[in-house]
């Protein structure tokens, strides 16, 4: 579960103090304070570089090499009380076979722990679909009840609807074994967020009618810990869901605008921030959107709105990167300690941040890294799915498993995780602050 901070105070401030350094790096030559001007030298040095030194601190390093064992990495998340990282891996990038059986792993994918000098354990091997032989573990989430709530994309597999949201019930942090299905019916299932006792999930492929300018949808979909509580335990059966825009629990659904490389897929990453304010974007095409609860805490496909527009945006050319656009959304993470939403961007092997806005305002998206077509094995990003914050760096897990149009070209194991350190995040974000005044 994702804690509910109070950072908005803290990163306001923040910009305060950020506001006032810059009015001293401004005005340095008339300071006779020291310590100010050497600061202001200094700020202006990285000002003429166009941030050279300050985005070379946020080279990404490698944090894990997670082997030939591990090699399609995606879901993470870190139980707050224990501080314990959940990977899932769910092994898609090497198949073989009509019915997609993955080759040189276990049909059913991985759970590992992951700590924070980046070495692992493998804590379950996850169950399979009696329909497909497989598991295909994506996202996943801490629910309000100690149990880990994870997507089980089927997809790859099987296209008629097998995916489901699985519990894997902890004790202790750790897995028991026992792995219950509690909802079944979903067509891609992929990201997911708990925000209190409501469960949010992506499915990335809806139902729709298609032409040639939309050519898909996909939905968030909502349940409560009071729904799903005894879903999938003992005798009771998982919940089953219909993978359109009409079922009950779909809070919103998004067709996708044909863009770019014309990817179809629909809503992937899904994340919430401190106001409970939940962001997801679509993998497809890279529009973001947001859902706001309203005054009494609920969430209403009319509080649902798109916060950015990627068929209307113009070229990201701020950093030493290449020209970029944002036309695919992976993995969203909110995190307080900046208050930004990092998205994995496959497509360019990139990471973006952007700061929350109110009801009706646009974000501004902000490359924080982009890689070239690497394996991955220096640290380089490669086709990003993933982020989230751990002991001082940001750690994003690489998928490397090339699509057409992304700029991945080739799966290379071993599978590998990335980090970048926190406080040149930071300093890229107070780059890029400076820069907007
Ligand atoms: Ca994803
Ligand atoms: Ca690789
Ligand atoms: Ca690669």
């Amino acid at each position: 579960m994702k804690k509910i901070f109070w950072a908005m105070l803290l990163t306001f401030g923040i910009a305060l103090v950020t506001a006032g350094c810059n009015a001293n790096a401004n005005k340095a030559d008339n300071v006779n304070d020291q310590e100010s001007a050497v600061q202001g030298e200094n700020q202006t040095e990285q000002e003429e570089q166009g941030g050279e030194s300050v985005f070379n601190a946020a080279k990404p390093f490698l944090f894990a090499n997670l082997g030939d064992k591990y090699y399609t990495p995606d879901g993470m998340t870190i139980a707050d009380d224990t501080g314990i990282l959940y990977l899932n891996v769910p092994n898609f990038g090497n198949m073989e076979g009509d019915k997609k059986i993955k080759k040189d792993s276990e049909q059913g994918g991985y759970l590992l722990q992951v700590n924070k000098d980046g070495t692992f354990k493998e804590l379950l091997v996850y169950p399979v679909s009696e329909v497909t032989g497989q598991c295909g573990p994506m996202g996943l989430d801490m629910g309000p009840d100690g149990n880990l709530y994870v997507c089980d994309n089927q997809f790859f597999h099987n296209t008629d609807y097998a995916s489901r949201i699985l519990r894997v019930v902890m004790k202790d942090g750790q897995p028991t074994g026992e792995v219950q299905v509690v909802i079944e019916g979903v067509h891609l299932a992929n990201g997911m967020v708990w925000v209190g006792d409501k469960l949010f999930y992506t499915d990335s492929v809806l139902d729709t009618e298609t032409d040639d300018t939309c050519i898909g949808m996909g939905g968030v979909f909502m349940f409560t810990m009071n729904e799903l509580k005894d879903a999938g335990n003992g005798d009771n059966p998982p919940i089953k869901v219909n993978a359109k825009a009409d079922d009950s629990h779909c809070v919103v659904a998004e067709k996708v605008v044909k863009l770019g490389r014309g990817d179809n897929t629909g809503a992937d990453g899904i994340t919430a921030d401190s106001n409970g304010v939940i962001w997801f974007g679509n993998f497809g095409n890279g529009f973001v959107y947001a859902i706001y609860p309203d005054a009494d805490g609920n969430y209403k496909s009319e509080n649902a709105v798109n916060v950015f527009d990627a068929l209307n945006q113009t070229p990201f050319t701020a950093g030493p990167f290449k020209p970029a656009s944002l036309q695919c959304c992976d993995g969203m993470f909110y995190d307080a300690g900046t208050n930004k939403v990092f998205i994995d961007d496959s497509q360019n092997n990139a990471i973006w941040a952007f700061t929350p806005v109110a009801q009706g305002e646009k974000i501004k998206p902000e490359v924080i890294w982009r890689s070239d077509d690497t394996d991955g094995m220096d640290g380089s990003l490669d086709q990003p799915c993933e982020a989230i914050v751990m002991d001082g760096k940001l750690i994003m897990a690489c998928f490397d498993w090339p699509f057409p149009g992304l700029d991945n070209s080739t799966f290379d194991p071993p599978g590998t995780l990335s980090a970048i350190d926190y406080e040149a995040v930071k300093k890229v974000i107070e780059y890029y602050n400076k820069q907007n005044q």
